[in-house]
């Protein structure tokens, strides 16, 4: 950093700022700052950084940065936004930050046929250039290749995933239904798999890896769509402000008259899986005044019952049933997906009272009695199976040593709620697993050469509370970041070989002790935790003191208590735990973290759905392990582990990507308020930092040339970064120094 030159300093909520060094202390820097001067502060000597000549020039790849760092980098990003260039490379991984309005003609026809055929850097840096990149990697290389989308919820990896197909089917699509199969998809996924919340309007609550395949003339044959983890708490349960699946409302307002009244639909706001989440939206005129206050524009006025103003039920639901028909649903069809949507709402508001007898248990509240038929008709059960199996449940006696016999205990009222939200999840989830398999029938193909999967997948989460959740969401993350990891600094290895450097070999801290210490065979949180399930009274306590007795001394885990790691201080051991992550560490509170991990349902529900009279539903349960044998299962409480039917999963997929070769988009959310033309900088540098796919370490970790400053490959020069702009001085001002340089090098080389 020279003198009289500004510099880069922290800023709370812009990241960095500039200003100019007044005075140099033993480890931090006395800062002036440009806007407010005779005002200074300290900043610590690594997080002050050399700004560029002129602030306001931007570059489309920031390799190309004079001096590049986190500063320069973040104002890279920032001068491109305030001029809608959303899109910056840094080398191959694209940076993208969510614009939050339609930037004219960004994705129009024209720019899609622009990109066609175009390398990298030729033309701005676009979603379309990668989609492009990974298609002529694929036909050149006659290889699989991957996008790897990530970035927090709200940051745009949806869309851009949506971005990716639409460019592959249109560019390189047959010219038949399935181009437009595979796009269309997403409107009918989005309907079951999306939700309100607090952070995105449509957020995915599941992810997906979408691959589309090519035949050896490399045009587009099919389809294929893997999904990951769908958020079940929310088909009961929502947070404050946020909603349930877009389905459950889209049907209420959009259906036709003649099918709500076969459905027996009303308002959303008569049914407990959809009233509770939204209340502030429709609860009294002082909370409309709330939002009005909380939020600007004109369309948040128009505020109606459990109505969100920022969202079109009705037209949704009209461009959901387009979107049915083209990818071939018919009527009957779609009937099905309803019926069962409107059998979850009804089974929602059964609620149980208790009996007042001496032996406990509960009865259906009066009022309830119509429910439950409505229920049990659209579900194609028997009224009294379903109240009997909603009240009791079956137990074996093993009274006296003798072959046990059944019998039906009776629940409580807080176990009953808890069966009907079980049965209700259940039967949400596996229609949701039909949604998905049903699509994939849309474009199907009987052989593939070649394919381009898109994987949006939630990033690295961090809230006030982390539940099972975040833990799976990043044990997934930190699966991707080691992918990550080896791919890009592989690749840069066997590029420096290619170009004849011999450079050391690049190291980068490993993440597989973390990886380990979730997904290892017996001491693996996952599988501590599918022992308390199998446990006969497992108890999220017990599970929590187990993973800190078998990880004492773990670098990775600690214990909530006094840590200083997170925020969160005041849990017991016996509470949650700590993992640091590679992005930073996160306290999980192991609160229903069992219940969570259990994807069975309770004997007597099973076999209820199991024996529906709707071959629909009945359908949809088809592969559950139940038997009808009752009496064989009655007493075990079956388990079915959902955390490691996701490791299952997540290894399979990780097999995959790395079959394929790689490109990797990093989405980034300029501000909390979902708006446009906002850059927040400090929010925006935390995500550049530390999630998904660490692009400033990248930067950081770059070549490893420890002992010189640069290195000539055979067709181009390697500097260090920072460098360069120190190279390019020296040829301005002094090119005999540069010959002595050049000299060194030319003997180094030899
Ligand atoms: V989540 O993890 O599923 O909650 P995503 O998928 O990262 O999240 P999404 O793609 O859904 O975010 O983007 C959020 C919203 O931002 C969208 O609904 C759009 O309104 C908006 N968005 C995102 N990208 C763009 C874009 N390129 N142009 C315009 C955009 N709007
Ligand atoms: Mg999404």
């Amino acid at each position: 950093m020279e003198d009289g030159k500004p510099v880069w300093a922290p800023h709370p909520t812009d990241g960095f700022q500039l200003g100019m060094i007044v005075d140099i202390g033993a480890d931090a820097l006395t800062i002036e700052p440009l806007s407010q001067r005779g005002k200074t502060f300290l900043a610590p000597m690594s997080q002050v950084f050399p700004a560029e000549d002129d602030v306001n020039k931007h570059v489309d790849d920031n390799c190309s940065l004079m001096y590049l760092n986190e500063a320069t980098l973040l104002n890279n990003v920032r001068v491109r936004y305030n001029k809608d260039h959303i899109y910056t490379y840094v080398a191959n991984i694209l940076i993208a930050v969510n614009p939050y309005y339609d930037i004219p003609k960004l994705y129009g026809p024209e720019a899609i046929k622009s990109y066609q055929g175009k390398s990298l850097g030729t033309l701005p840096p676009h979603v379309y250039a990668i989609a492009d990149k990974a298609y002529r990697d694929m036909k050149v290389l006659k290889m699989s290749q991957s996008i790897i989308v990530s970035g927090e919820s709200g940051a745009g990896k949806t869309e851009n995933t949506k971005f990716v197909l639409r460019y592959l089917t249109t560019t390189y699509g047959s010219g038949q239904d399935i181009d437009e199969r595979i796009v269309e998809a997403n409107p009918l996924l989005e309907a079951f798999g999306n939700a309100k919340t607090v952070r995105n309007n449509n957020s995915s609550r599941f992810g997906k890896f979408v691959e589309i395949h090519f035949n050896d003339k490399n045009a587009v044959v099919g389809g294929f769509v893997s999904h990951y983890l769908l958020e079940k708490s929310r088909i009961c349960m929502q947070s404050n402000d946020e909603r349930n699946y877009h389905i459950f409302y889209r049907l209420c307002a959009g259906a036709s008259e003649d099918i709500k009244k076969k459905l027996h639909l009303d308002s959303p706001d008569s049914f407990r899986y959809l009233n509770r989440g939204c209340t502030r939206y429709f609860a009294s005129k002082d909370s409309d005044k709330q939002i009005m206050q909380n939020r600007k524009s004109p369309e948040h006025l128009k505020v109606g019952a459990l109505k969100d103003p920022l969202l079109d039920d009705h037209g949704d639901f009209n461009r959901m049933c387009v979107a049915m028909k083209k990818i071939g649903l018919d009527d009957t069809e779609k009937l099905d997906l309803f019926r069962v949507v409107a059998g979850v709402l009804h089974l929602g508001n059964i609620d149980f009272e208790e009996t007042g007898s001496s032996s406990g248990g509960c009865v259906l509240k009066n009022q309830s009695g119509q429910t439950l038929e409505y229920c049990a008709d659209l579900l194609g059960l028997d009224q009294d199976d379903l109240r009997v199996s909603l009240t009791t449940r079956v137990m074996l006696t093993t009274a006296g040593g003798a072959k046990g016999t059944v019998i039906k205990v009776p629940l409580k009222v807080e176990q009953a709620n808890n069966a009907r939200d079980a049965l209700a999840k259940a039967v949400y989830s596996r229609l949701f697993d039909h949604v998905v398999k049903r699509v994939n029938q849309c474009f199907p193909f009987e052989t593939s050469s070649n394919f381009i999967g898109v994987l949006d997948i939630a990033g690295f989460e961090y809230f006030e509370h982390n539940s099972f959740e975040q833990f799976c969401i990043n044990y997934c993350n930190e699966k991707l970041q080691q992918f990550f990891n080896e791919r890009i600094l592989k690749e840069e290895q066997e590029l420096y070989q290619r170009e004849g450097l011999g450079v050391n070999e690049v190291h980068y801290v490993d993440n597989q002790d973390c990886i380990d210490l979730v997904e290892a065979k017996l001491v693996g949180v996952l599988d501590i935790l599918d022992e308390e399930n199998r446990l006969p009274q497992p108890s999220d306590q017990h599970f929590a003191l187990a993973v800190h007795s078998k990880h004492k001394d773990h670098f990775r885990l600690t214990v909530p208590r006094k840590s200083k790691l997170t925020i969160h201080r005041n849990l017991r051991d016996d509470e949650g735990f700590i993992i640091r992550h590679f992005a930073g560490a996160v306290c999980y509170e192991t609160t229903r973290f069992v219940e969570k991990n259990n994807d069975a349902l309770h004997m007597s529900l099973e076999s209820l759905v199991c024996e529906s009279k709707d071959k629909f539903v009945r359908e949809l349960f088809e592969n559950s392990n139940t038997t009808k044998d009752s009496k064989q299962k009655a007493g075990k409480l079956s388990f079915i582990s959902v955390g490691n039917k996701f490791k299952t999963q997540l290894n399979l997929l990780l097999e995959k990507l790395r079959s394929t070769g790689s490109s990797f988009i990093r989405c980034v959310k300029p501000n909390l308020k979902m708006v446009s033309h906002q850059f927040e900088g400090a929010l925006i540098l935390s995500q550049l930092q530390c999630s998904g796919n660490c692009v400033i370490t990248f930067f950081k970790k770059t070549l490893g040339l420890n002992d010189n400053d640069f290195k000539f490959g055979l067709t181009r020069v390697f500097f260090r970064p920072g460098k360069f702009a120190e190279f390019d001085q020296i040829m301005k001002s002094d090119p005999d120094h540069l010959a002595e340089l050049l000299k060194k090098v030319n003997k180094w080389l030899v």
